[in-house]
């Protein structure tokens, strides 16, 4: 498990800004999302170990769910 928890780490910052140049393209595509649904439900944010007291902040129409451009602007108050 060792080696699987470094190549997650590894890949978080990556991906991140992998998906906030898909998401500029209109499509919402992020590790995160593992039933590839287009959108981070709570559950998929904190398995993908973001902060679970920032996805309330992200969700900004309070719909449960983390869809692209609030994924975009949620990383854009994470400077
Ligand atoms: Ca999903
Ligand atoms: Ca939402």
């Amino acid at each position: 498990m060792a080696r699987l928890t470094t190549l997650f780490a590894l890949g978080l910052t990556a991906s991140l800004a992998a998906a906030t140049a898909q998401a500029a393209e209109g499509r919402f595509i992020h590790p995160a999302d593992t039933n590839k649904d287009d959108r981070i439900s709570r559950q998929e944010w904190v398995a993908y170990k973001l902060p679970a007291a920032e996805f309330d902040k992200a969700d900004t129409d309070a719909d449960g769910l983390i869809n692209g451009p609030e994924f975009v602007a949620w990383r854009q108050t994470q400077a």
